[in-house]
């Protein structure tokens, strides 16, 4: 049963998460920082709820994020009683994580994972779910999954070889090796580490300027390149064309070039 929610102007009051939008710039941050943000049912639920909000909007650009040393730690182990008898685990993928991976890969906007601390198993493979991953240099990544018997869900064994090959993919994975955050951007895991006292800026710079960039442009390039691996080049080829005339019938496109012809910079209103 989701908590009731409160809304106050562009900002909605969960408990688990903190959720607000300001001129298409969506930011849903993970907010149980005393229990590094892991996941509990009611987090997982809110965090379901807010995506529906970015997706129901005009969405420039989704910013996630956690409250506190730790991005996110995963599942909240502290809900799973062991001692009762065996537990249905299919059904956090089912319900919860596989939905969200899939939101996230779909959503018309780009999704930027500030990751400022510490992410553990489904943690790191949420960060990996989104387009635009930077990092904290004082963070650090790590699976957990095969030191509590599980398999990386949450699209992680999916994502990982992809981003970092197979070898590494597997030691990661097998060894639950911790990297730092250096360590995730040189092995191809995320995209830019930032200095601890540097971050919050950097971020809403990418942020802000995603938020003023030509939002179907961008959208259609993150469809493209992330069906890519799984399609030919035949396919991407007619898919590029068609995406093309999309966006060449776009405002965004027009503002575009009549900037670039004024020679002043563009004003990109996002259709
Ligand atoms: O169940 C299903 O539905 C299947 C789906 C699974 C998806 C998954 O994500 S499985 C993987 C779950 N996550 C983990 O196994 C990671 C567990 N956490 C850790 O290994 C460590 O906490 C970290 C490496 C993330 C950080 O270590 P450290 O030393 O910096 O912090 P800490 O002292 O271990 O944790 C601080 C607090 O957060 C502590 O609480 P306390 O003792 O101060 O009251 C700790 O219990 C709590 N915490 C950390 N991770 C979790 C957690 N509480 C609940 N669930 C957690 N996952």
């Amino acid at each position: 049963m989701l908590p009731a929610v409160r809304q106050i102007g562009q900002t909605v009051q969960y408990n688990d998460i903190l959720f607000e939008e300001k001129d298409g710039a969506f930011r849903l941050v993970f907010n149980r920082p005393a229990q590094l943000n892991s996941l509990s049912g009611r987090m997982q639920e809110e965090i379901a709820d807010a995506l529906g909000r970015v997706e129901g909007g005009t969405p420039r650009v989704l910013l996630i994020t956690g409250n506190g040393r730790g991005f996110c730690a995963g599942q909240d182990l502290s809900e799973r009683d062991v001692a009762k008898g065996p537990l249905d685990l299919g059904r956090g993928p089912e319900k919860f994580y596989n939905p969200l991976v899939r939101r996230l890969a779909t959503l018309a906007c780009p999704v930027v994972c500030a990751v400022n601390g510490v992410a553990a198993g489904a943690g790191v493979n949420i960060a990996l779910g989104c387009d635009l991953v930077l990092a904290k240099r004082s963070a650090r990544f790590v699976q957990a999954f095969s030191r509590i018997g599980l398999v990386p869900d949450a699209g992680g064994t999916w994502h990982l070889p992809r981003l970092v090959g197979q070898a590494r993919a597997l030691a990661f994975t097998l060894m639950s090796e911790t990297w730092t955050a250096e360590q995730a951007q040189q092995n191809g895991l995320i995209w830019r580490v930032v200095a601890d006292e540097d971050f919050e800026a950097q971020v809403e710079d990418v942020v802000a300027h995603l938020a003023a960039s030509p939002t179907f442009g961008l959208a259609s390039a993150k469809r493209a390149i992330r069906r890519s691996s799984t399609v030919s080049l035949d396919h991407a080829l007619d898919e590029e064309r068609d995406l093309q005339r999309s966006c060449g019938l776009t405002e965004d496109y027009k503002e575009g070039v009549t900037a670039f012809k004024d020679k002043r910079s563009p004003r990109f209103g996002g259709n």
